[in-house]
């Protein structure tokens, strides 16, 4: 009897954490995923581009248990559906990590695409609430839970061209800050990762594939994804007694939005 005690309590010690992670399919939100798959926790990945998610999670199961959820965040529908269907230990999420987001253009306010616009806040806000609203009552339920949203230093500070993006990386901030106080009373961490200038496809994406988005990286060295993978990873590693609440991370070359040393 005391054996299959002692195995209980091991198996119970050591159950690994599920993380559920929304743009996986590509820069921070992949690294992070790799990142997490090497700690063994348990991954829900998540993103639009189905070929790309079958590929990650082919990948990602060589480390640790993976179950992936191809869906819209603008999709409040989808976005719902797609989190109840998940089963078994995928069930309980402990750690939600909102990172799906894009900047779209870069134009003054007098000529910005209102399509862009509608992309951004739908996506970097909405999309963010939705994703929090399927999740959070069952982290309550069980009065624990760690929700990581990745904000911007545009959530900080605002730069030309950027009112609409760096708005809606404002707003991801105060969600944060929000979700803080009211998950206080369920002893849920609730940590915002708000990085400058990082070397992914948001450039591709924010200059629709342009050669625009080649100069952004060029002349000094940006962060990596795997940067703040490794960020969000220490974030995650911390006892029970503390949360990171807010962090901003520069590459050393950057001071501001608008002042980066290049060559
Ligand atoms: P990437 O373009 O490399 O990755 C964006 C990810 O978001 C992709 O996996 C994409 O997946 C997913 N995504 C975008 N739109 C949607 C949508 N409508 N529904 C579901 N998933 C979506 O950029 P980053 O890795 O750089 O960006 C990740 C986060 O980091 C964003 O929130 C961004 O604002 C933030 N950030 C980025 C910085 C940078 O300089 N790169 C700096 C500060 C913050 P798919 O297309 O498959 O849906
Ligand atoms: C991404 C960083 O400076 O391009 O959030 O807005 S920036």
């Amino acid at each position: 009897l005391s054996s299959i005690f002692k195995s209980n309590l091991y198996i119970q010690l050591n159950k690994m954490k599920t993380v559920l992670i929304t743009g996986a399919t590509s820069g921070i939100g992949k690294a992070t995923a790799f990142e997490l798959a090497k700690k063994k926790y348990n991954l829900i990945i998540c993103g639009r581009r189905k070929e790309r998610l079958t590929i990650i999670e082919k990948e990602l199961s060589r480390f640790t248990k993976v179950a992936s959820l191809c869906f819209d965040v603008r999709d409040k529908k989808a976005v719902f559906s797609e989190i109840d269907s998940l089963s078994g230990e995928f069930k309980e999420i402990d750690i939600l990590i909102n990172n799906a987001g894009n900047a779209h253009g870069l134009d003054p306010v007098q000529s910005g695409d209102l399509e862009d616009w509608d992309a951004m806040m739908d996506i970097n806000v909405k999309g963010l609430l939705y994703v929090s609203k399927a999740i959070i009552p069952e982290m309550t339920k069980r009065a624990k839970g760690h929700i990581i949203n990745i904000g911007s230093s545009a959530g900080k500070e605002v730069y030309p061209k950027g009112a609409v993006y760096c708005a809606s990386k404002h707003a991801v901030i105060a969600i944060t800050d929000g979700m803080r106080i009211d998950l206080n009373p369920f002893g849920i961490k609730v940590t915002a990762i708000n990085p400058g200038l990082v070397e992914t496809e948001f450039s591709k994406v924010r200059f629709k594939g342009s050669y625009k988005a080649d100069n952004v990286y060029k002349g000094y060295k940006a962060l990596q994804a795997e940067d703040i993978a490794e960020i969000i990873a220490f974030a995650l590693s911390r006892p029970a007694h503390v949360n990171i609440a807010d962090l901003l991370v520069f590459p050393t070359a950057q001071a501001s939005s608008t002042i980066v040393k290049r060559g």
